[in-house]
C-alpha cells in the first residue's frame, strides 16, 4: 500500500512518467533452448537436473503445463515461432523446403518489433533456411550474431584459446547487446541456444562446458518409463526402422553409454541455466528487470530412449510437448508462480510477444496471443485441441500428422500403405501404450477424429 501511495505521489509530480501518461513499452527477451525435453527442468519435476535460474523464472511467472509444438523439428518449429504460422503455411519443412516464402520475413515478430522502433537482436542458432536466408538476416536485426545450421559443428571451437563453450559465448553476446541499449528505446532480443542439441556424428555429442564436466558423476539418472523393449515392439515396423532407432543405437543401446549421454545432456542444461541467470542479473543491475518480459521455451520435444527411440519428430507426447515459461513483471502477485493448464502452442509465441509489447498482430499469423491467459482471463473459446504435422526428411523419418485433443490423440502415418493410424486415450493412458484404434467401441470417435484431421489440413494452409 505504501509503495502504491509513493508511486501516486511521485507520478503526480511527473517523476515516473515525465513525458506522457502512456505506459512505457516493455522490453522483450525470448530464450529458446534447442531440443530441451519438456520435463528436464526442476520446475517440471526433475529432481536431478540443476536449473535454479529457470526455476526462478517459473516462480516469478506463468508456467504452461500444456505447451506443444505443431512440428517437432528445429527448422520448422523455429519458422513457426518467427511467423506464428503452421508449417503448411510458412513452408519450412514442407516437401523438404528449407527457405521461408519470399517476403515472409516482414510478417515475423522480429521484423514487426523493429518496424515499431524497438532495438532488435538475434544471438545463436538461427536454424531456418540456407545461405540466402542468412544473408537476408545480416541486415534484418540491429544486433545480429546469428549462426547457420546447428550453430557450429562443435560446442567448443578447437582453435579458441579460451575454450569457451557456445552457450557461454551467447551469454556474453546478450550482455553486449544489453550494454548497447539506450534509455528510451525498448528492445526485443532473441537468444537461441544451440544447446542442448546433440552435435550429431561427433564422438561426444553433448560436450558440456568444461566447468560443468563431471557435475553428475556418481549419480544414476533414470531413463524415462517408456524406455523399454516392449514399447519399441509396439511401434509400427517403419518407425522401428526409422532414424529414431538409428540414433537410439548411437546413444542408448548400452546402459553405461546412456548414462554418459544423460550426464552430458543435463550438464548442458545447467550451462544454459547459468547464462539465463547472468542475463537476468544484468537486467536487474540496469534497472530494467521490472519492464522486461521474459519468455522461455524449447523448439521441440525430445526422446531420451522413450519407446526405444532417440531425438524428436513424431507425434508422441515426448516429441511434441515442450516447456514454456512467461514472466511479465507487470502482472499482479496473484499471477506469479502460476501453473497454467490452457493449451499453448509454438504458433502462439509470435502473437504473444507482439501483444505483450502492445504491438498489433499481423492477420497472417495463425497462433493466438497468450496475454489474456497470462492475466488469468482465458477466453471462453480458447483451443482444446490442435493439429500436428511432420514431413521433413521423409526417407528416414516417416511423415506423420495428428490431432491432439485434451483427452484423445489421433496419429496418422500419412505415407504408409495401407495408411497406419493410432488412437490413444490420454486420460486413462497418458504414456500412449495402448493403441485403441481397432476397438469397435471407438468407431464414432475415430470417424470424428479423422474428420478433424481432414479439416485441419485445409484450414492451416
Ligand atoms: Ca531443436
Amino acid at each position: 500500500m505504501l509503495r502504491i501511495l509513493l508511486a501516486l505521489i511521485l507520478s503526480s509530480f511527473g517523476i515516473l512518467h515525465p513525458a506522457s501518461a502512456a505506459p512505457a513499452r516493455p522490453n522483450v527477451i525470448f530464450f529458446l533452448v534447442d531440443d530441451l525435453r519438456w520435463n528436464a527442468l526442476g520446475c517440471m519435476g526433475d529432481k536431478i537436473v540443476k536449473s535454479p535460474n529457470i526455476d526462478r523464472l517459473a516462480a516469478r511467472g506463468v508456467l504452461f503445463e500444456n505447451m506443444f509444438v505443431t512440428t517437432s523439428i528445429c527448422w520448422s518449429s523455429r519458422a513457426t515461432m518467427f511467423t506464428g504460422q503452421w508449417m503448411r503455411r510458412h513452408g519450412v519443412g514442407l516437401n523438404d523446403g528449407k527457405e521461408m516464402h519470399v517476403g515472409a520475413w516482414a510478417q515475423t515478430y522480429p521484423a514487426q518489433f523493429r518496424a515499431a522502433g524497438f532495438r532488435t537482436g538475434f544471438i545463436g542458432k538461427f536454424g531456418v533456411g540456407g545461405n540466402k536466408q542468412m544473408k537476408e538476416m545480416e541486415t534484418a536485426f540491429d544486433y545480429w550474431k546469428g549462426l547457420p545450421g546447428q550453430g557450429g559443428k562443435l560446442f567448443i571451437e578447437p582453435d579458441d584459446p579460451k575454450h569457451q563453450h557456445k552457450t557461454a559465448l551467447f551469454g556474453d553476446q546478450a550482455l553486449e547487446f544489453l550494454d548497447g541499449c539506450k534509455t528510451g528505446q525498448p528492445f526485443c532480443l532473441s537468444i537461441s541456444f544451440n544447446a542442448v542439441h546433440a552435435r550429431d556424428h561427433e564422438p561426444r555429442e553433448y560436450t558440456p562446458d568444461t566447468r560443468d564436466d563431471g557435475m553428475f558423476d556418481g549419480i544414476n539418472i533414470p531413463l524415462p518409463k517408456l524406455a523399454t523393449e516392449e514399447a519399441f515392439k509396439r511401434l509400427p515396423e517403419f518407425v522401428q526402422k526409422s532414424e529414431g532407432r538409428t540414433r537410439w543405437l548411437w546413444r542408448f543401446d548400452e546402459p553405461q553409454k546412456a548414462q554418459g549421454i544423460l550426464h552430458d545432456y543435463y550438464s548442458l542444461i545447467y550451462g544454459v541455466d547459468r547464462e539465463i541467470g547472468r542475463i537476468v542479473e544484468a537486467l536487474e543491475k540496469k534497472g530494467v528487470a521490472d519492464n522486461t518480459v521474459l519468455v522461455f521455451a524449447s523448439d521441440n520435444g525430445y526422446a531420451l530412449a522413450d519407446r526405444g527411440l532417440a531425438d524428436k519428430w513424431f507425434a508422441y507426447e515426448e516429441d511434441m510437448r515442450v516447456p514454456l515459461i512467461i514472466v511479465d513483471p507487470r502482472l499482479p502477485e496473484s499471477r506469479r508462480g502460476v501453473r497454467e493448464k490452457a493449451m499453448a502452442l509454438n504458433v502462439d509465441i509470435a502473437p504473444t510477444l507482439l501483444d505483450l509489447a502492445g504491438l498489433p498482430v499481423p492477420s497472417v499469423m495463425q497462433g493466438r496471443s497468450l496475454k489474456p491467459v497470462l492475466a488469468g482471463q482465458k477466453p471462453a473459446d480458447w483451443r482444446t485441441e490442435f493439429f500436428y504435422e511432420h514431413h521433413a526428411v521423409p526417407n528416414r523419418i516417416p511423415p506423420v500428422e495428428a490431432v491432439r485433443t485434451e483427452r484423445w490423440k489421433y496419429i496418422r502415418w500419412i505415407k504408409a500403405e495401407p495408411v497406419v493410424e493410432e488412437l490413444y486415450d490420454l486420460q486413462s493412458d497418458p504414456l500412449e501404450e495402448k493403441n485403441v484404434v481397432a476397438d469397435s467401441a471407438n468407431a464414432a470417435l475415430l470417424k470424428e477424429m479423422r474428420e478433424k484431421w481432414e479439416r485441419y489440413r485445409q484450414e492451416k494452409e
